[in-house]
């Protein structure tokens, strides 16, 4: 089973990831992995944490000279502002009042996990809650993408909306999944349609000034995707639904659509469907993708296409902010925070990029094997041939 499990706390020595299952015979490029960590660190409206990190990735097993060994791939990712909180993140030395944090944000980890986990001291739990480890998720994307690029499976993401400032459907609809990629890696906010940052931009000023903090809809497609990956058979082999599970896991994420989504709830069956084709050297198509390439739970050919709603980050900068309670005392004050990012919306459809790539390395693993990548891409190439031929 293809897996990786990560480690580490926002403001710990590193973060690290062990990835098991990567098959074997697969050239790594380390700068592909530091490019893909260095698109998730963009993004108008972060923080003052951004200029400290550069995020680059230390390979220390799994990959020789270049070539993926089949065997386990562990990659650190080292936090610079460690350096700036050794005896507040010390593994082994004696606890310090400083930086205690006993005041609960709204909308985070902090109340929950303090309850749940039995501490106090809430950075015990916001450390690790921190989007900070998303790092090593899109590290482990970028290995996915390695893999995906091989076989013609691309994957992109742009953004619709930030708060209330959307881009309009008649700007984007007429433009290809790919022109809209495009524009969103020119964009300083992933910006489906070109020329619109400054208006976005200055919006984002204006929630910074009122010390706000702000949430957004982007999407994230994968297109090449070969016809039949994940099943009907059971309810948790379905693939929409392992979508929605990996993109759902993204810290603040609170809504994922498939294709038309919610939209297609208010729609007659005749207007919700995608029709189908079949033409000699083509196979079966469809002219439309309402469906967002998934049926059955399955792949249908066309390009996957996920919507996520990110709600506003909980750490707000507004003096009258939220009321909370301090965990301690039980007295109620209102939270304010002296750094924090305004919004993150770009970094997160990264973010969902990649455990997109994740899940559909998984499936392509499952069922077309999964230790030699040469025969792997031989049999998915097999496989192409049969569909279209089907
Ligand atoms: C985060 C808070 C901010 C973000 C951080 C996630 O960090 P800090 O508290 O150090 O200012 O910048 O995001 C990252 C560090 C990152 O790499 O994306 C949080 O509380 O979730």
């Amino acid at each position: 089973m293809f897996r990786f499990l990560n480690a580490g706390e926002s403001h710990g020595k590193a973060l690290t990831v062990i990835v098991d299952g990567y098959p074997s015979n697969v050239k790594v490029d380390k700068n592909k992995i530091d490019q893909e960590l260095s698109r998730r660190q963009k993004g108008y409206g972060r923080g003052g944490r951004m200029q400290i990190e550069k995020d680059t990735v230390e390979i220390i097993s799994g990959i020789r000279f270049g070539i993926s060994l089949g065997t386990p791939i562990t990659l650190l990712v080292k936090n610079r502002d460690w350096e700036n909180w050794t005896d507040i993140m010390d593994p082994e030395g004696k606890p310090t009042q400083k930086k205690q944090i006993v005041e609960p944000r709204p909308g985070h980890a902090d109340l929950v996990g303090g309850i749940k986990y039995g501490f106090y001291d809430l950075r015990n739990i916001l450390e690790r809650a921190s989007a900070r480890e998303t790092t090593t998720r899109v590290a482990v994307g970028a290995l996915c993408k390695i893999l995906l690029e091989d076989v013609g499976i691309n994957i992109g993401s742009y953004i619709l909306s930030i708060g209330e400032m959307r881009l309009e459907e008649r700007d984007y609809g007429s433009l290809s999944l790919e022109e809209r990629f495009a524009n969103a890696e020119m964009s300083e906010l992933r910006l489906a349609v070109a020329g619109k940052d400054e208006e976005f931009k200055d919006y984002i000023d204006r929630a910074k000034k009122e010390g706000e903090s702000l949430g957004g809809i982007f999407e994230i497609y994968a297109t090449g995707v070969p016809i039949g990956l994940g099943s009907y058979s059971q309810w948790d082999s379905r693939l929409d639904g392992k979508i929605a599970q990996a993109v759902m896991s993204i810290q603040a994420i609170k809504g994922v659509e498939i294709g038309q989504g919610f939209a297609l709830a208010s729609k007659v069956g005749s207007m919700a469907h995608d029709e189908i084709f079949w033409e000699e050297d083509r196979g079966f198509y469809r002219k439309t993708n309402r469906a967002g390439g998934l049926e059955g739970g399955m792949t249908n050919g066309e390009p996957i296409i996920v919507r996520a709603g990110m709600k506003p980050i909980p750490t707000l900068m507004r003096q009258k902010s939220l009321q909370s309670v301090n965990v301690v005392t039980k007295e109620p004050f209102v939270a304010a925070k002296e750094r924090s990012d305004i919004t993150a919306v770009p970094a997160a459809a990264v973010v969902a990029e990649s455990m997109l790539a994740f899940v559909l390395v998984r499936e392509i693993l499952e069922k077309f094997g999964s230790d030699n990548w040469i025969h792997i891409k031989q049999r998915i190439e097999e496989y192409r041939e049969y569909t279209r031929r089907y």
